[in-house]
């Protein structure tokens, strides 16, 4: 059968009721969301999640990670289904559709499906996977990480929050131990929608992202250690001061980014000074470098300066450092068949659209591993994300939405 025509559109006012009502689970304090990972918000978000997807026709499996699957059979039941996702978890001063408009995108895809009584021959699988973000336990895509292999339940299990949280023991807690084994289901591609969480589509005025790369990733956790003095009676020539050192660092890793330039970023976002009083030195500094690029040599190549500059820094402080990696993956290529349907797709539907790398990492990037993958992506407002103030436009979501849907029903083959 033929693949649906161009005027075969999801329904944008469903979609937009679905992310506004799930955005009220975990809500920020500036209009966006904190629905970290593993918290009772995330939990309340899954179970909203699991109803729709029922009330969608849909059955639901977990698996031991606490990854989601709601399946809506094919035809063919001995065909490898099509998967399409992303992740409900948030930052903790996050945005309402970074992960969100991949999730709920993809179950509006199956509604949209449902509406028009259209059959499959693959099954088609809509999926939450858990803590993408990696904010409250690094690193960020642990859930599809453990899918594709790279990392152990037992390492996943065994991350500690802040407050010394197990994962595994928050999972438990909010009842989301599946039964199935993870990484067991095997698929016959995977799409991921999502926002570009950068300025490029909205400057150059394009719906679509074609998303033909991610670039490469390291969180690299550093550990100063000093010596606690009182801040007023200390000579400074006495001080052991692993506050300073940890600030010399974070200057050297911007001045790497920069003279990797262009396709390089680095920056340090999560601190903990200890004993973090205003009087006392601190004798103890844990942060993270997130260094980055498409570019694999230059991915390495900051990596090795990092460090190198970092001990430096240490020597002249006479500060001990340790350093441990605590992210990583590769610059990754996407499935160029998969990239070239989203493009027709994006194309029969009328929507501007260009090739992007994507700047951002993503569930995608470790599923890319085990299966055939790409994603959609769709302009967010000035491009921010990891920000409350998260924006884009019920056009933009509905054009994302509508490509994705008609990738899928082409790589799931509609029969009837
Ligand atoms: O860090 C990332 O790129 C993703 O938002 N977790
Ligand atoms: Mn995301
Ligand atoms: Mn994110």
């Amino acid at each position: 059968m033929p693949a649906p025509g161009e005027n075969l559109r999801i329904n944008s006012a469903r979609l937009w009721d679905s992310l506004m009502e799930m955005a009220l689970i975990g809500p920020g304090v500036a209009g966006g969301c904190n629905r970290q990972t593993l918290t009772d918000a995330d939990g309340e978000g899954r179970h909203l999640f699991k109803r729709w997807c029922e009330a969608a026709g849909m059955t639901m499996g977990v698996d031991t990670m606490g990854n989601m699957f709601a399946s809506r059979p094919g035809t063919d039941p001995d065909a490898l289904p099509v998967y399409m996702g992303s992740h409900l978890d948030t930052q903790p001063t996050g945005g309402k559709y970074d992960g969100v408009l991949g999730v709920l995108g993809a179950l509006e895809v199956v509604r949209t499906i449902n509406d028009m009584g259209l059959k499959t021959r693959h099954p088609i699988v809509v999926t939450n996977w858990t803590n993408e973000e990696g904010a409250r336990f690094a690193p960020a895509m642990l859930a599809s990480g453990v899918f594709a292999g790279i990392h152990t339940q037992d390492y996943a299990y065994d991350r500690t929050d802040p407050e010394g949280k197990r994962f595994g023991d928050e999972l438990a807690r909010i009842g989301w131990v599946g039964d199935e084994v993870v990484g067991a289901r095997k698929m016959k591609a995977m799409f991921e929608l999502h926002i570009e969480q950068g300025p490029i589509l909205e400057a150059e005025g394009k719906s679509i992202g074609v998303v033909t790369h991610g670039q490469g990733l390291w969180w690299l956790e550093i550990t100063l250690t000093g010596k606690d003095a009182h801040t007023g009676s200390t000579p400074m020539a006495m001080r052991v001061n692993a506050g300073l050192g940890m600030a010399r660092i974070t200057e050297r890793v911007h001045q790497i980014a920069m003279s990797h330039q262009p396709n390089a970023v680095g920056a340090v976002g999560q601190v903990f000074v200890h004993p973090n009083s205003r009087n006392v030195i601190p004798g103890k500094v844990v942060f993270t470098v997130d260094i980055r690029s498409p570019e694999q040599a230059k991915l390495d190549a900051m990596r090795a300066e990092v460090e190198r500059a970092a001990h430096a820094v240490a020597a002249e402080l006479g500060l001990g450092c340790s350093i441990e990696p605590v992210g990583h993956f590769d610059p990754v290529t996407f499935d160029p068949e998969l990239v070239g349907i989203v493009r027709a797709s994006a194309e029969k539907l009328g929507y501007t659209h260009m090739d992007i790398v994507s700047g951002a990492g993503h569930d995608a990037c470790w599923i890319n591993r085990v299966a055939p993958t790409t994603m959609v992506m769709c302009p967010c407002v000035d491009g921010l994300s990891h920000n409350e103030a998260e924006e884009i436009s019920p056009e933009w979501a509905a054009a994302g939405t509508d490509v994705l849907l008609h990738a899928v029903l082409q790589v799931a083959e509609v029969v009837e």
